[in-house]
């Protein structure tokens, strides 16, 4: 059976002309692995795909070369008008391939996807992320060698790297992360880069009747979400909150069968009611996962092994999903096609629980200008277990309508996410609708027990955040730099050496 997941997931590529060997491959994303080598005149490309059976789909000859693409495009249609003839090449990498040779480097300003990719073309390679970087890559580059990789820790025991003006990533020195819609164009021999921007987030703000407003809302997300459901029964990862409701409720609405959703909670909170009520609203068949807060805790190491993210607020958004994700093992069919309402706080500014429109449209201008590197809607989250995620509120166009719109029509009428909540008037109960914002840190209570952990450590309060933010480091330390696999690291271990450092003497607190 034709998998309903991209060609692949993720690759490990190295360009060279410096004879050099090649890197033992390390992912985190779980999937079969394909290897190739290609010999051209002057340098030797070598290949490791993370798939899930059909990898010739993720790599396309281009005029001079090979490109490799890891991920999957949202504005096919449009993209295959641009083609002599409407020409329909194979897969999305055949397509980019021949997009290439008309338009070069500046074929990823016209993608809509969730991609990573490299092409090694007439000595060049060049490297490219989809407008948000959903798809993580990471580079390190010499005179003779472009090494890149969709995690950086596959790139752990590269030769080192020169320095570029790219984001350094910790602890691996000259390896560095490509871009958020960025384009690297490396010339093999010498090492030299050429930086290109593809997208950048609106900076000016739409003023538009409500109505419209709402319009544009609805139907851009509607697309988003049906470019992304692919043939099988998509699973929409469900809160019950407007996020998560509106993306189940315009998949079911897409799909004859019904929808498959699953909701997570811990012995200590859930929302488990009110994903209910949409559920039952749409007609999915649901489930319902309980994890043990124990288990939760003991996810964090797996979380930034799968995210490689440095950030302690992200990675307590991300525990609660990770849990869930390796609660689903894959079937025998293969890896499912997730879909989630992630992301949608960011250009809504959903997670600012105040009233006055400047500050709403600070925090949205600030969260737009510091997602990048956070890997928050990193694939491997999902992938793990050999699934794939994708997340319709961070597709490029939802991105650009939702980002655009002035303040007054996020914030509306007493309501956050205003625009959002009117476009679904029709179609989610109304309870939904007005439901007010929980994060899923909070409606899983990990934010109280990822503290607790550390309280009763001995962590005073005060420092909890510090204390939060160097567990993490420490844990990407073993499981990015060292690459050691997230089972072999036990989040008490690096909870008490923390505490050690920070309150030298402290007590665990009795039980
Ligand atoms: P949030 O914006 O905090 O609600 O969470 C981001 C996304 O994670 C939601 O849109 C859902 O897709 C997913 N999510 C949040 N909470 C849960 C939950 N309890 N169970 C399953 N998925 C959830
Ligand atoms: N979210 C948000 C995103 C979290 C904020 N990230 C950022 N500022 N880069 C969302 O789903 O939009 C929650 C829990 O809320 C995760
Ligand atoms: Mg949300």
């Amino acid at each position: 059976m034709a998998s309903n997941l991209p060609a692949a997931t993720g690759f490990l590529a190295e360009v060279r002309q410096d004879g050099g060997r090649a890197v033992e491959p390390v992912f985190a994303a779980l999937g079969d692995r394909d290897r190739r080598r290609e010999r051209t005149d002057d340098q030797v490309l070598h290949t490791v795909l993370v798939h899930s059976g059909t990898p010739d789909g993720a790599r396309a000859r281009t005029r001079g070369g090979t490109l490799v693409f890891a991920g999957e495009l949202y504005n096919r249609d449009e993209l295959i008008r641009l083609l002599p003839g409407g020409a329909l090449p194979g897969g999305d990498a055949a397509l980019v391939a021949a997009l290439f040779a008309a338009y070069d480097v500046h074929v990823f300003r016209l993608l809509n996807g969730r991609f990573a990719a490299l092409i090694a073309d007439s000595g060049r390679a060049v490297l490219a992320t989809d407008h948000a970087g959903t798809v993580p890559l990471y580079v390190s580059v010499a005179p003779g060698r472009v090494l890149a990789a969709t995690e950086a820790k596959a790139l752990r025991t590269a030769p080192r790297g020169r320095p570029l003006s790219a984001p350094p990533v910790r602890r691996l020195p000259g390896t560095h992360q490509v871009p958020a819609g960025g384009v690297l164009d490396i010339a093999v021999a010498t090492g030299a880069c050429l930086t290109h921007r593809t997208w950048t987030p609106p900076l000016a703000r739409r003023i538009m009747p409500e109505a419209e407003a709402v319009d544009t809302v609805r139907r851009t997300l509607e697309r988003a979400v049906v470019s992304r459901t692919g043939r099988g029964t998509p699973l929409v990862v469900l809160s019950g909150g407007i996020d998560s409701s509106t993306v189940a409720a315009l998949a079911a609405r897409r799909s004859l069968p019904p929808i498959d959703t699953v909701s997570m909670g811990t012995d200590e909170a859930d929302e488990f009611p009110q994903a209910r009520v949409v559920a039952r609203h749409i007609g999915s068949a649901h489930r319902e996962v309980t994890i043990p807060t124990e288990e939760l805790l003991s996810r964090l190491p797996h979380t930034v092994w799968a995210a490689e993210c440095l950030d302690p607020d992200v990675v307590e958004y991300l525990l609660p999903l990770t849990a869930l994700y390796l609660r689903l093992p894959r079937t025998t069919d293969g890896g499912r096609r997730i879909l989630t309402g992630y992301g949608a706080d960011i250009p809504l500014g959903g997670m600012h629980r105040e009233s006055r429109l400047p500050q709403l449209d600070t925090a949205v201008c600030h969260d737009m200008s510091t997602f990048d590197g956070l890997n928050e809607l990193a694939p491997n989250l999902s992938g793990v277990t050999g699934h794939w995620s994708t997340h319709p509120y961070w597709d490029r166009d939802v991105l650009d309508v939702l980002v655009s719109l002035e303040a007054g029509l996020k914030r509306r009428h007493g309501r956050d996410k205003w625009v959002l909540r009117a476009a679904m008037d029709d179609v989610l109960p109304h309870e939904v609708v007005v439901r007010p914002k929980l994060g899923v840190h909070e409606g899983s209570g990990t934010t109280s027990s990822f503290s607790r952990l550390l309280r009763d450590a001995g962590v005073p309060q005060d420092l909890v955040r510090r204390a939060k933010r160097l567990v993490v480091q420490e844990m990407f330390d073993h499981v990015v730099v060292e690459g050691r696999h997230p089972d072999e690291v036990a989040a008490d271990a690096v909870v008490e050496r923390v505490t050690g450092r920070l309150v030298p003497g402290a007590r665990p607190v009795p039980q």
